[in-house]
């Protein structure tokens, strides 16, 4: 995976980093690794830091002050990616709910011509293990109801494990970027889907992280039902910033 960047959002990690860490980097020997951490109170970042001397120019930390949302980390992380020059950008999260062994379908799929690569939990039924019924009937029902209000053609709308071409991302104006939770992969989604991106799903199985606690909460999911709502009329007006 040369030319890759994998970025990593953590909040309290500490029992899945390190070991996510060496997926990543033993696995793709070429690929490096950049870990976006608000200030987790449980050390996540100091446990990355310790990391870096074994991977020596391919593990980066990017700390910050405050816990600010997943959305706003991986705008961090884009700018980072851009700014040093990657061509293959990754969203991954750090539970395992995604899985490292998938990263190189996403990237051969960008390599052969797509502009986003989607690792899709609902290309074909549902991919999901060990959510709990009502989470999974939330986020196949997100996926439904944005895909009928957008009428973009993507099953998996709310997914996290994406790869971009560095090309499409930079056609972004990062700073316009509305959603800080959740909905902000609906957003990336939505705007790359304007921008005629190539835009490709890959079927993947999501397995439930088996360490440290999910940070889903209410306003996340008010976020996206009306957000996604709000971004479509802009759209429709003209007024939408990509
Ligand atoms: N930097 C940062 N990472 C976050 C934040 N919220 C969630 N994350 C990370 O984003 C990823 C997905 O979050 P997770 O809690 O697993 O969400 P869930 O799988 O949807 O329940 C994980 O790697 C989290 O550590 C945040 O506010 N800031
Ligand atoms: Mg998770």
């Amino acid at each position: 995976m040369e030319n890759s960047l994998v970025i990593i959002p953590t909040y309290n990690e500490k029992e899945n980093i390190a070991l996510m860490i060496d997926a990543v980097l033993s696995r793709y020997n070429s690929a490096h690794l950049v870990i976006i951490d608000d200030n987790s109170p449980d050390g996540t970042a100091a446990i990355v830091e310790e990391y870096q001397s074994q991977f020596q120019g391919r593990l980066f930390l990017e700390k910050r002050n405050s816990k600010q949302g997943l959305g706003t980390a991986y705008i961090h992380g884009f700018k980072w990616a851009l700014q040093k020059g990657y061509e293959y950008v990754f969203e991954m999260d750090a539970d395992f709910s995604h899985n490292p062994a998938d990263l190189i379908k996403l990237f051969n799929a960008c390599k052969n011509g797509a502009d986003m690569a989607i690792g899709s939990r609902y290309v074909k039924g549902v991919n999901v293990v060990n959510w709990p019924m009502s989470r999974v009937l939330l986020s196949y029902g997100a996926s439904k109801y944005v895909r009928w209000i957008t009428r973009m053609q993507i099953h998996d709308t709310t997914a996290g494990f994406v790869c971009y071409k560095s090309s499409l991302l930079s056609k972004f104006n990062l700073n316009k970027i509305k959603f800080v939770g959740y909905a902000f992969q609906i957003e990336m989604k939505f705007k790359a889907w304007l921008l005629k991106a190539h835009i490709t799903e890959i079927p993947v199985i999501f397995t439930d992280r088996s360490r440290g606690k999910s940070k889903m909460s209410g306003g996340i999911i008010n976020e996206a039902v009306f957000g996604v709502l709000k971004m479509k009329v802009s759209s429709l007006l003209g007024k939408l910033d990509i």
